[in-house]
């Protein structure tokens, strides 16, 4: 199993971020209800890339299922560490459509209506994983199953729960809590909270 646990190196920060406690309970953060997913959503990725797609779990499965321990950051303060998640790394997904040289962000879509945005170079990293598994057990449903991103390099917003679809974008459009002045760039070691 690939630990990323260490990435805190990179941003030159503790494994605990500034501000952040350590839970080892497992709090639900929803902006709304658990909305009822299908139990093999279709995933749907079109935008800036050479080809469209709409993949049901088994298609991500085989595409490069890979299991991770890694930790989980909340902007509003709690931290859950050594998290086992199994999932298709982003570089994989964003390979099998062809991202486009042109394409420079994505916009993650979720059943709830959420959305979330990066860069595209800070979603081109090994840990960004489109998970289905949680410490070894289907992801419960109010923690984003069946599908759903995780991004341990930045506050856990940017990471979508009930993902319905990732679109690749030639400029920036910013999410649900970007919107609201959540920060773009979410660096829980540098306390980027607020935009
Ligand atoms: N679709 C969707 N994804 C979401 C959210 C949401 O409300 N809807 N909340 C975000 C926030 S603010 C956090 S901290 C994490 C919380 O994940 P958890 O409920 O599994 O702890 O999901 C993120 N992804
Ligand atoms: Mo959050």
């Amino acid at each position: 199993m690939k630990d990323v646990t260490d990435l805190h190196e990179e941003f030159d920060g503790d494994r605990l971020p500034p501000g952040q406690r350590e839970t080892s309970s497992f709090p639900v953060l929803s902006k709304g209800e658990t909305p009822s997913v299908p139990t093999d959503p279709a995933l749907e990725v079109w935008g800036a890339v050479d080809e469209e797609r709409s993949m049901r779990l088994g298609e991500l499965r085989r595409l490069g299922a890979e299991r991770q321990r890694q930790d989980f950051h909340c902007v509003t303060g709690w931290s859950r560490l050594g998290c086992v998640f199994e999932g298709l790394p982003f570089p994989t997904l964003a390979d099998h459509v062809g991202a486009r040289s042109e394409a420079t962000h994505v916009l993650f879509h979720a059943h709830d209506g959420y959305t979330t945005d990066l860069p595209l170079s800070t979603c081109l990293r090994e840990e960004v994983l489109l998970t289905w598994a949680l410490d070894g057990e289907p992801i419960p449903a109010d923690h984003g199953g069946p599908l759903r991103a995780v991004t341990p390099h930045k506050y856990a917003y940017k990471g979508s729960k009930w993902l319905s679809g990732v679109e690749f974008l030639t400029e920036r459009e910013p999410g649900y809590w970007e919107r609201r002045g959540y920060s773009g760039t979410a660096n829980p070691w540098n306390e980027e909270r607020y935009g």
